[in-house]
């Protein structure tokens, strides 16, 4: 029995099996965790999401900001952005079904056996980990619930990027939405920065990777996340485990074991024959 927890897939398929034989997953012992950001820009969504459907039983996914784009172009009955390749899943005849499944999905998961948080972007700094967990739990309420496709398509809102902001059950969404499915950089109080998504520098000395405003708050637990492939899987805290090393765009993947916290990796098969 073993549990992974494991970056950004957005549609890399093949690289996605290939780590789960290096590990030797068995869906009936083993639980796979997935940081979000399955589908988009690859070029299997639909083979990644229905290979996680057909293994529901063993797999839980901390949704990721494409995945709540794929949910709100579905509800809305948008034509599917053509970059984000999902066009085959559009066409599958098992759509609903793992839109349903998607849709159950939550935007955290606290495992208290390895003192760990999981969610896509990370832990925002005005946050502790009682009241991240509160929050996401509201928010997953709303896109489960009956407003569902009120709330997912009206959920992008750049001026929604701090606690204060909150004042209606809509912002408080789209705060929740943006803490955990956008954020990188924040400014010295905490507000979060959509336009930055580089490396972990600080950006004019006013802002700064989420994790160094208030540490405190991250400190004494483990946090793994995905969303951020400029940080190479690299933060400066050995408890932070970024996990989207940019498989999408050429370099790899990543899955971790959570409780030996070994790392395994697996190149995208492109850049890897292109490097032979
Ligand atoms: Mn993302």
């Amino acid at each position: 029995m073993a549990d992974y927890v494991i970056g950004d897939l957005q549609g890399c398929y093949h690289e996605f099996m290939t780590l789960l034989d290096v590990v030797n997953f068995n869906a009936s012992q083993d639980h796979l965790y997935l940081v979000g950001d399955i589908v988009a820009r690859g070029p299997h969504s639909l083979e990644c999401l229905k290979f996680l459907y057909e293994l529901q039983g063993s797999v839980s996914i901390t949704l990721g900001n494409h995945d709540l784009h794929l949910l709100a172009t579905y509800f809305t009955h948008t034509k599917p952005n053509p970059k984000d390749c999902l066009q085959s899943l559009f066409e599958a005849r098992n759509l609903p079904q793992y839109i349903e499944f998607l849709k159950q999905q939550p935007l955290a998961i606290w495992l208290e056996q390895y003192n760990t948080l999981l969610s896509h972007a990370g832990l925002n700094p005005q946050l502790d980990v009682n009241q991240a967990l509160k929050l996401a739990a509201k928010a997953e309420k709303k896109y489960q619930g009956d407003n569902a496709t009120f709330y997912l398509s009206n959920m992008y809102g750049n001026s929604v990027n701090c606690i204060s902001d909150i004042n209606d059950k809509l912002s408080r969404f789209v705060f929740t939405i943006n803490a955990f499915t956008r954020m990188r950089f924040v400014d010295a109080n905490g507000k979060m920065d959509f336009s930055n998504k580089g490396p972990a520098i600080q950006k004019q000395n006013t802002l700064q990777p989420w994790f160094e405003v208030a540490p405190q708050n991250h400190q004494n637990i483990n946090v793994c996340f995905g969303h951020w492939a400029a940080l190479q899987g690299q933060t400066p805290y050995t408890n932070l485990f970024a996990l989207d090393t940019g498989c999408v765009w050429g370099e790899r993947m990543t899955l971790l074991e959570l409780k030996t916290q070994k790392k395994h990796y697996c190149n995208n098969f492109k850049e890897h024959q292109n490097s032979n």
